[in-house]
């Protein structure tokens, strides 16, 4: 299935809770930087919605997964208009009552900025090891473990498998003041962050869960960025948040 986003085709993935309710919430599941809907820690996250009967809408963003757009040329706020076109796409089906948004690592962080945007559209947020210093590491020359001149950005970038990211990637993290974002979303919030995550630094995790203003820290012990070893307790602390957000 695709989302059409101004004339781009976003591979997506719709999943019905057991039982095909009549009418249920959906939850929007955003993966991370040169990731896709179908993996392991994404697959899991929508398994486990479903288990509790949330449907889910897991999206491909601009150049990666089946989606259309070259990896090097995908920005932030090319994601972000992503997410718009995905959340009123979820919001012309009719079986949807409240709207969800979860994201990992780079899509963490582009939930966080789009659930800012459309604050009174969804319920409640589940950042998963937010990458959300992305643009406070853009603005200090930083990004993927590079280190390069804010003042003159680079043609280029090298990502962590070898593949090109152009500069125009970097130039706009660099505009993204992250805090205002955080401060507009007041609704509940749960951060799931591993505490030996090789990626994205856990206190990075800790230190948003601080700013917002209604958020869950959910630390897993010893887990790295996609939860090698205990996936099972970042759905169960996903199933547990988004139980109660149901009853509320
Ligand atoms: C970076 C650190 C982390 C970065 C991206 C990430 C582009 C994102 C990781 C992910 O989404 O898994 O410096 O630069």
């Amino acid at each position: 299935m695709y989302i059409d986003c101004d004339g781009i085709k976003l591979n997506a993935y719709l999943d019905m809770p057991k039982g095909n309710p009549k009418k249920c919430p959906l939850c929007i599941v955003i993966h991370g930087f040169t990731g896709h809907s179908e993996e392991r820690h994404i697959s899991a996250v929508q398994e486990a919605l479903n288990e509790i009967g949330v449907a889910t809408l897991r999206a491909d963003m601009y150049g990666h997964g089946k989606s259309d757009g070259k990896f090097e040329d995908h920005t932030l706020f090319k994601w972000l208009t992503n997410i718009l076109a995905v959340v009123d796409y979820a919001r012309s089906l009719d079986f949807v009552t409240d709207l969800y948004m979860t994201g990992h690592s780079q899509g963490g962080l582009a939930v966080m900025l789009a659930a800012a945007m459309e604050r009174d559209r969804i319920k409640a947020l589940m950042p998963l090891s937010p990458a959300a210093m992305i643009p406070e590491v853009a603005r200090t020359g930083g990004l993927l473990g590079i280190q390069f001149d804010p003042e003159n950005i680079p043609e280029e970038l090298e990502a962590w498998d070898g593949r090109k990211l152009k500069g125009n990637y970097a130039r706009v993290a660099q505009t993204i003041h992250v805090e205002e974002f955080v401060e507009k979303y007041q609704k509940p919030v749960l951060i799931v962050h591993g505490d030996q995550d090789e990626a994205v630094p856990y206190e990075c995790g800790v230190r948003f869960s601080k700013l917002y203003k209604n958020c869950r820290l959910v630390t897993i012990p010893g887990d790295t960025h996609c939860y090698d070893h205990h996936l099972e307790l970042v759905t169960a602390a996903v199933k547990e948040f988004m139980l109660e957000q149901l009853q509320a």
